[in-house]
């Protein structure tokens, strides 16, 4: 049996691989691992406690709040504000960013940007969902509190991203830009332990993964596209929790497709803290991230914090292929 590798050993164990890293980063991702193990915990006895069920609020995107959705909220902020290495958080359920009080002469350098429980719908069915978060080095003057501009940087700027899937075992899978790597939570020891090293996406797959029931809804090219998938005998898997659905696709390929279509004009997803983070992973394992107007993810500028985009991602010939059909399909610009 190979030996345990827990993720602040690994995280450690690669601080040196950065000469002119003073722990920083390092802390700030040990943090997140506890906040991560926290939010599991309540995640896995949700049905036991009154925190299923509706809040009663909505968020900044307008989606109905889970009292769930809030608990990881607040234990996300919680250990952040308490990191000493986070001088400011972006979250989903926040309509502004929050800035931390500066502690005793500690001129914190990261930001870092979250959705606490995504696909939080599916908790009263007890369906897995997850914690998708960015990192970003601040830009704004060290001394003082952090500004919007330290979260509207693109997604190229990220210094670290990554997940959390709670479902059949909870994974943390993260990139700080040199490979994906994922660690499994063992219960028995409180540890997330490496269980998947220098993750790469299979180049195609046999799934698909888009909301189906808005097809009539999609453009011609994006339509075509489903056709061919459909022609081509791949499986339509959509779990409707993103980090699920990009999760599956890392392992065993495929593509992701969230277009745009009437309701949602410029996509539903968030660029911020569902798009980026997850496309800066995607691209890490070696796969693309595109919008369904072509261009990459990553590179899109950022304008505010709730912005949206279309996106389609997962196994680099699969998004080929896509691009191929948006570009043969698409009506003439006028
Ligand atoms: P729809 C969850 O609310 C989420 O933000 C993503 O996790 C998921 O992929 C998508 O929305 C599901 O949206 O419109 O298909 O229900």
């Amino acid at each position: 049996m190979s030996r345990i590798v827990t993720l602040d050993e690994f995280i450690l164990r690669r601080q040196k691989d950065f000469p002119l890293a003073k722990g920083e980063l390092t802390g700030l991702l040990r943090d997140i691992g506890v906040a991560a193990k926290i939010v599991n915990r309540e995640v896995n006895k949700a049905g036991l406690l009154n925190i299923l069920g509706v809040a009663d609020a909505e968020n900044a995107s307008g989606d109905v709040v889970q009292k769930l959705d809030l608990y990881a909220n607040d234990k996300l902020i919680d250990c952040l504000k308490n990191s000493g290495e986070c001088c400011g958080v972006a979250s989903e359920e926040n309509e502004e960013f929050i800035p931390f009080p500066v502690l005793e002469s500690k001129s914190a350098k990261y930001v870092v940007v979250f959705d606490p429980l995504d696909g939080s719908s599916n908790i009263d069915v007890n369906v897995s969902v997850g914690t998708i978060f960015g990192i970003y080095r601040r830009i704004s003057d060290p001394a003082e509190p952090c500004q919007l501009k330290d979260f509207l940087q693109k997604g190229t700027e990220l210094v670290a991203a990554g997940y959390v899937l709670y479902g059949t075992s909870t994974l943390l899978v993260y990139s700080t830009g040199a490979g994906v790597n994922g660690f499994t939570l063992d219960p028995t020891i409180g540890e997330f332990c490496l269980s998947h090293r220098s993750i790469k996406i299979p180049d195609r797959g046999n799934y698909y993964s888009v909301n189906q029931g808005y097809y009539l809804k999609f453009d011609v090219e994006m339509r075509r596209f489903i056709d061919h998938c459909s022609d081509m005998n791949l499986r339509l898997r959509y779990i409707g929790s993103m980090v699920s659905d990009i999760h599956r696709i890392l392992f065993q390929g495929g593509i992701f497709l969230y277009p745009n279509t009437r309701k949602y004009p410029q996509g539903k997803l968030r660029l911020l803290y569902e798009c980026n983070p997850l496309s800066f992973i995607v691209e890490q394992a070696g796969g693309k991230a595109i919008s369904c107007q072509l261009e990459r993810i990553l590179d899109l500028e950022m304008r505010e914090l709730h912005q949206k985009a279309t996106i389609a991602m997962g196994s680099p010939a699969m998004v080929d292929d896509m691009k191929a059909f948006v570009e043969r399909y698409s009506p003439p610009k006028s």
